[in-house]
């Protein structure tokens, strides 16, 4: 019998609610049907407490029992272990699955992140540093990737962790219109977060965010 919980932060500004990491994991738990509870640390005081947990001072982090994890792919591993609605039996699909979720976090996001965060912060002008991130995202990553999601529905024959983890990654460079160019790539963003675990997951976070808000007007 599993005990688990996710730890998330108290609150966070409007720009990142939806996106803020936990989802991935409040999302396998969803589709796993697994039972867990949600708690909260601070966002703007992260004492040694957050540090033991997470050693850079970010989320999420998952117990189980007293084993922690922090990373959201070593905890979607994690989970995967314990559902096989997570990860499929098939030997060559379960090494698929491990493939893709690394080339989601290793390959795509460690491209749309930098890419992101210029978007994010405006620095998306023109300048050799924005073009050359954007080139790579576009021309290394998303150009070879569109045509792998053209050819299936999901990463490893069903949907798996690497789904979960490749889509959420992929959600945030839709965010800032990065997808224009890759409808293979768009239609596999909506098909995943139309899922009813997704849904459900996203609602949760938004839930939990805004509650911070309306405890901080009554305080
Ligand atoms: N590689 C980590 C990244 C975690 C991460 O970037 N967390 C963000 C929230 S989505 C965070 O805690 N940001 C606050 C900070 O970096 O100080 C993972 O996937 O778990």
């Amino acid at each position: 019998m599993s005990n688990l919980t996710l730890t998330t932060f108290d609150w966070v500004p409007d720009m990142p609610r939806g996106f803020v990491r936990d989802i991935r994991v409040r999302w396998a738990l969803e589709e796993a049907g697994l039972p867990y509870r949600v708690e909260s640390v601070p966002f703007s005081d992260r004492d040694a407490g957050h540090f033991a947990h997470q050693p850079f001072g970010q989320v999420p982090w998952l117990t189980d029992g007293d084993l922690s994890i922090f990373e959201s792919g070593a905890i979607l591993l994690h989970l995967a272990e314990m559902s096989d609605a997570l990860m499929p039996g098939d030997p060559r699909e379960h090494s698929a699955v491990k493939e893709w979720l690394f080339a989601a976090l290793n390959s795509v996001e460690m491209a749309s992140l930098p890419w992101s965060l210029l978007m994010f912060s405006g620095n998306n002008d023109g300048t050799p540093g924005w073009r050359f991130f954007d080139g790579f995202l576009h021309q290394h990553r998303l150009k070879h990737l569109e045509p792998v999601l053209a050819a299936r529905e999901w990463l490893a024959g069903r949907f798996s962790v690497a789904d979960i983890l490749m889509a959420d990654v992929l959600r945030l460079v839709d965010r800032f219109d990065g997808l224009a160019d890759y409808p293979a790539c768009r239609t596999y963003v909506a098909r995943a977060t139309a899922r009813p675990a997704f849904v459900k997951a996203h609602a949760d976070q938004m839930a939990h965010f805004a509650k911070a808000d309306s405890n901080a007007v009554v305080n």
